[in-house]
């Protein structure tokens, strides 16, 4: 909407120097010229749609910074950015709760050099394992890299621009840690200790169930951001405890049909997943096999890849990532 107006805008006003008088054309052209470099206004966030934190590091970006939420999974990662770059208004992106890997970490360093070269401000704020080079080579291109492997995203960006925020914001970023597994952290946990521990809890899990059920509703999903942004409850966000209980109908189904067709391997159970999420199957895979490691799969026919969510139990010694 914004862009077309705009062009309109352009166009029309390339339309008025033309029929002035041609004396008048070198001080139109330098107006306009300044014009186009005021004109880069719009704030960016490019997040994890797939869970609260992503979700949630998206509304403390808006409630900081205003501007719009682009949500996206894993494989939509560089479909977005690569968009984000052709932007001419772009004025800063932050990128929220997306973990690199070898195969994308290139391509990103890639996209953020051009984004730099456009002047754009460029923030990345993760807590995923990254390869240290990948922060050099950012630090390089004067990407601010906001990174802490021991803290959620949400959590982090809540720290570096509560200046910016209100009360709320910490509740948001509570809920990030609960469901992140993160609320035992230095800064996850004194954040948890203001609220009560069983409030917490339950807005963290119907927010969950919530994302996780709307994955295919970019809308909501984008409403969701605006109401935590305006310092909404989840339970002032209607009916978000009626579909809570919707998914946990579903969920229960979900166990039964794992105990069914889980297969077990030596050291660890596995099962492909075909009407549900992989990463939502995965936790009962692991739990009912008795096995210190589950594996689940789905096929993302439409990237033709497999989606493949591995769990490990605490016991389990081996980093599963690196493996
Ligand atoms: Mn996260």
């Amino acid at each position: 909407m914004v862009i077309s107006k705009n062009k309109i805008g352009k166009k029309i006003a390339a339309k008025k120097v033309t029929k002035k008088i041609a004396a008048k054309k070198v001080t139109k052209k330098i107006a306009a010229k300044n014009v186009t470099k005021t004109e880069k206004t719009k704030v960016i966030c490019i997040s994890h749609k797939e869970d609260c934190d992503g979700i949630s590091s998206a509304a403390l970006i808006r409630q900081a910074f205003g501007g719009d939420s682009i949500l996206v999974d894993y494989p939509g990662q560089m479909e977005a950015l690569n968009q984000v770059v052709l932007d001419k208004k772009l004025k800063s992106l932050f990128i929220c709760d997306l973990g690199l890997s070898e195969k994308t970490q290139d391509e990103f360093i890639d996209i953020l050099s051009r984004l730099r070269k456009n002047n754009v401000s460029v923030t990345y704020i993760d807590h995923h394992d990254i390869d240290p080079n990948v922060i050099i080579a950012l630090e390089k291109i004067k990407v601010k890299v906001i990174h802490d492997i021991n803290e959620c995203t949400t959590v982090q960006v809540y720290h570096a621009y509560k200046s910016k925020l209100n009360d709320h914001a910490s509740f948001v970023a509570t809920c990030a840690a609960i469901t992140d597994y993160m609320e035992d952290r230095p800064i996850g946990s004194k954040l948890l200790q203001i609220y009560d521990r069983q409030f917490a809890l339950i807005s963290a899990t119907v927010m969950t169930y919530n994302i996780v059920g709307h994955q295919r509703e970019p809308d909501y999903l984008q409403y969701l951001v605006e109401e935590l942004a305006d310092s909404k409850f989840p339970h002032d966000i209607p009916n978000t405890y009626e579909f809570a209980q919707i998914q946990v109908e579903k969920l229960s189904q979900i166990i039964a049909k794992v105990k069914k067709g889980m297969k077990l391997m030596s050291n660890l159970g596995y099962m492909e997943i075909l009407d549900s999420g992989a990463s939502g199957a995965v936790n009962f895979v692991m739990g009912l096999s008795g096995k210190d490691v589950g594996v689940a799969y789905k096929e993302r026919i439409d990237h033709g890849i497999y989606a493949v969510s591995v769990r490990g139990s605490k016991d389990c010694k081996v980093h599963l990532v690196e493996l």
